[in-house]
């Protein structure tokens, strides 16, 4: 992956435009385009600021933190040329989940956005930030170290199997999990949906929203694009209104996001000119039929659904164009294979439920975390789908065969949640669950027993709320807050989330 750039500007695509950054609030409009040639600029000064005044050497792990922009693109296009270790986070993380990551990735420096680096104050033992994009005084700023740097950098004569990439997936148990990719697994991603399903080309030109932390927006808005040699738009801020907007503005042909923003576009359709858009690409949850017809009603465009995972880094199981089939998946994209196992593990045949295992060539290896032995067996990826087969080969989305809550295309864990509000001292007990929302997928519901001395009302549903959203990533504050009296426990203490499920949403 050292030489996705350079292999690009080699075969003659210097002076194409490779990323356009579509900046939000006050500078909307002021987009910067940069050529794959300025690309190669920026990556290779960042290269030699890794491995010249930060001291880094290959296998170090660099911490990335920022929104989605052309130079947070660099940055991870440098680490990987340097040879060494991308982390990338969510934006929103906050200190003690970025303390967390950082701990476990054993971090060794780290590149963050300086509108975001006061988060990591907040953590102890990360190595100083280094921070880009108008660094305040005080902190040290990327863009000064570039400045001194402008020769190529040679890039690092990296091995198949080294690993360039730990992107974390939070666990259904709240602690996050490191996936560890290859130098090859980047390539080998590259290779299979975009070229077999979306058929991308130079001339396509990408947009959405996935952040590049998350492995459904590195390869769809970043690394993808570059492989075809074809341009990417990275916008700060989405919003339905403001993606459409660019979609219109850029001439976007091809777009990746989630089913709920989607679902809102489609509302909002009609007042763009969508025309420039060829192939829409949805993942991160289960697409509803509901949102794949509005889709089409409104743009007259067939949705590309895949299934992906952090841990296989990319989507294996998709259709398109005439292999659309409503209500199904797809079929293992090419390179990939799939199969439904019953409870013992033996593949079950067509029509019948059981866990979705896949192979190919990514799979899943967890940093140090003993969930690996559940997660590979005999060489299949159990992802933590319910999936069946039909007759003819296609793949049916269930369900979660975990307590993993998908909403609007985030992954949060009920544990994480719970232990954020149990630190509330009105919150004496508490279980989250996903509650199926036809918006969101599913939406974090909270089932809460107070303290006494403490009773319900709406005003203590808004202030635990409040409460969560300030300790841990806003997205994961939970929607719906029920009071009860108690919770459903086995004989053995253990919280029967399955029976919240059952129960009526409030
Ligand atoms: O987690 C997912 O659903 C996903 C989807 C597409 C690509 C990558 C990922 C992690």
């Amino acid at each position: 992956a050292v030489e996705l750039l350079d292999r690009a500007v080699a075969a003659g695509h210097g002076a194409r435009p490779a990323l356009t950054g579509a900046r939000a609030g006050a500078n909307a409009g002021a987009d910067t385009t940069w050529t794959y040639a300025q690309l190669l600029d920026q990556v290779d000064r960042i290269a030699h600021v890794l491995r010249g005044p930060l001291g880094l050497v290959p296998g170090n792990r660099v911490l990335l933190r920022g929104a989605n922009t052309p130079l947070l693109a660099a940055a991870i296009l440098a680490v990987f040329k340097a040879g060494l270790v991308a982390v990338p986070t969510m934006p929103l993380l906050r200190a003690r989940e970025l303390a967390v990551i950082a701990e476990r990735a054993r971090v060794d420096a780290v590149l963050c956005a300086a509108s975001l680096c006061g988060e990591l104050d907040n953590v102890p033992g990360v190595p100083r930030p280094v921070c880009f994009g108008a660094p305040e005084p005080g902190q040290e700023s990327l863009e000064a170290l570039m400045a001194c740097h402008d020769a190529p950098f040679a890039a690092c004569d990296t091995a198949a199997i080294d690993v360039c990439l730990i992107a974390f997936t939070s666990g259904t148990t709240g602690v996050p999990k490191g996936t560890m990719h290859f130098h090859r697994d980047v390539l080998a991603i590259c290779d299979c949906f975009p070229r077999h399903t979306l058929r991308a080309g130079p001339d396509d030109l990408f947009i959405g929203t996935p952040p590049l932390a998350f492995t459904f927006g590195l390869g769809g808005l970043l690394l993808f694009p570059l492989r075809v040699g074809a341009a990417a738009v990275l916008l700060e801020k989405p919003t339905p209104e403001l993606l459409l907007a660019a979609i219109e503005r850029h001439r976007a042909t091809v777009c990746f996001t989630a089913p709920t923003f989607y679902r809102q576009m489609a509302a909002l359709a009609p007042r763009f000119d969508l025309s420039s858009l060829a192939r829409t690409v949805s993942a991160g949850e289960a697409l509803p039929l509901a949102t794949r017809q509005a889709w089409q009603d409104a743009t007259g465009l067939r949705m590309i659904d895949g299934i992906g995972a952090t841990e296989m880094l990319h989507i294996f199981i998709a259709a398109a164009g005439d292999d659309i089939r409503p209500g199904a998946t797809g079929k293992p994209v090419p390179g990939y294979r799939a199969c439904i196992l019953d409870g013992a593990g033996k593949p079950v045949g067509p029509g019948v439920v059981g866990r979705l295992a896949v192979k190919g060539p990514t799979g899943c290896r967890y940093l140090a975390d003993e969930r690996q032995r559940d997660y590979v067996v005999d060489g299949w990826n159990l992802t933590g789908d319910a999936y069946e087969m039909d007759a003819d080969g296609y793949f049916i989305y269930r369900s979660r065969t975990d307590d993993m809550i998908i909403s609007a295309g985030y992954n949060i864990a009920g544990p994480e949640v719970e232990d954020a509000l149990l630190r509330h001292p009105a919150v004496a007990e508490c279980g989250v669950i996903g509650r199926p929302d036809a918006e969101r997928g599913q939406v974090v519901e909270a089932h809460v027993v107070l303290q006494p001395g403490h009773a319900p009302s709406p005003e203590l549903a808004c202030q635990l709320q409040e409460f969560v959203k300030a300790q841990i990533a806003p997205y994961k504050y939970p929607r719906s807050v029920v009071f009860a009296q108690s919770l459903p426990r086995t004989q053995t203490g253990k919280l029967q989330r399955f029976r919240l499920r059952e129960q009526g949403g409030a």
